[in-house]
């Protein structure tokens, strides 16, 4: 690491097919961002196996995930793109900060309510337990930025509570996070009902642009996007359709929601919704040729996967010999 080098760390879950709130929430910002910080970008597989998976899929799915990564445009030499359950480390510093963890924290998220609520057969500890993973994760390589979307930011206070408590106890061992929010897509809403967010776990598949869906699905799904009927290209809450439209073209043109509202100004929604449609296609389809183009190329996935490990291994360990050793545990005799 150079020296004052910031570092940043963020994670995505193999769970489901990304959506476009997923490229513009999270994905396109660590792009730019790799430029500034010696960045970690997980694969978090030791998260996604809190609700019920099969093996098989999951193992594909998180090589596909790690493939679009690199296809989306960070270089993954530069920054380091990695499984998360290729680390120990998590799992070890994990299950250290559990025990600085109140239950009645945790008690308090409403990720483990939502998702306790959708897997009300299967409310396993590891849900429960799930942010202070997420906690591990963002301290154990002594993040200071985490870009999210604004649905984790939750998480991230929990994170910071958990770090100062920490520190407040052994002294200055971990850097305190701060979240890094994107200025535009930070939340980009369904496609059929804006008052929920874009998920990739949503069943109507009208609801979500999927990254790997061809032109012609793109522009329907845009096509057939909730509006109103006041019709006019406004960005206002009261209408929650249109504004989330300017949100996702605002983000894929880089313009400002009122340049978008002056460029559709005494044009109809039809006109709108094309040029949005179009705006998905211009980013996700190179996205989508490079993703092809890579997963072609196996040896070469494979030396960015083992190489990644060890480099974020070699990070992880250092933090953790410090945090194991103020907590008390022995040494190794070195003999
Ligand atoms: P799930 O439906 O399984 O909960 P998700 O689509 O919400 O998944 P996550 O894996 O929870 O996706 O999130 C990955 C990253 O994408 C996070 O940084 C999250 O904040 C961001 N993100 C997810 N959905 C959106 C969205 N609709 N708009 C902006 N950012 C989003
Ligand atoms: N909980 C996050 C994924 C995640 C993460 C992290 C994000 C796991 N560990 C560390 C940032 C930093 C999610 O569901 N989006």
């Amino acid at each position: 690491m150079i020296d004052n080098e910031k570092v940043l760390f963020s994670g995505m879950q193999a769970t489901g097919n990304l959506t476009l709130g997923n490229y513009l929430g999270a994905l396109k910002n660590w792009v730019k961002l790799s430029d500034e910080y010696l960045c970690f970008y997980s694969v978090v597989d030791l998260h996604s196996i809190t609700v019920r998976q099969d093996p098989a899929e999951l193992r594909k799915r998180a090589r596909a995930l790690l493939t679009l990564y690199i296809a989306a445009g960070i270089d993954p030499f530069k920054a380091c793109i990695y499984f998360q359950s290729h680390v120990s480390g998590h799992a070890e510093l994990s299950w250290i900060l559990n025990c600085f963890t109140y239950m009645g924290e945790l008690n308090r998220m409403t990720q483990f309510k939502d998702k306790s609520a959708k897997h009300a057969d299967n409310i396993n500890a590891g849900l429960f337990t799930y942010p202070v993973l997420m906690a591990a994760d963002i301290l154990l390589y002594q993040a200071d930025v985490v870009p999210v979307g604004v649905d984790q930011m939750q998480h991230l206070e929990l994170t910071r509570d958990i770090a100062q408590r920490f520190n407040g106890i052994f002294g200055d061992i971990f850097t305190i996070p701060e979240a890094y929010i994107g200025k535009q897509g930070a939340k980009i809403m369904s496609l059929q009902d804006p008052s929920k967010k874009m998920s990739k776990s949503d069943e109507n598949p009208n609801a979500s642009i999927y990254l790997m869906d061809d032109t012609d699905t793109i522009m329907r799904k845009c096509k057939r996007a909730v509006t109103d009927s006041l019709a006019v290209v406004a960005y206002s809450d009261d209408q929650p359709g249109v504004k989330n439209l300017i949100d996702i073209y605002s983000s894929c043109t880089n313009k400002t929601p009122a340049e978008v509202e002056k460029e559709f100004e005494g044009k109809g929604y039809g006109d709108f919704k094309m040029a949005v449609g179009e705006s998905v296609v211009s980013v996700l389809k190179p996205l989508q040729d490079r993703y092809y183009e890579l997963s072609k190329d196996k040896a070469y996935i494979d030396k960015v996967i083992k190489e990644n490990a060890e480099k974020a291994d070699y990070y992880a360990q250092k933090t953790l010999r410090k945090v194991k050793k103020k907590v008390g545990f022995p040494e190794v005799p070195r003999i």
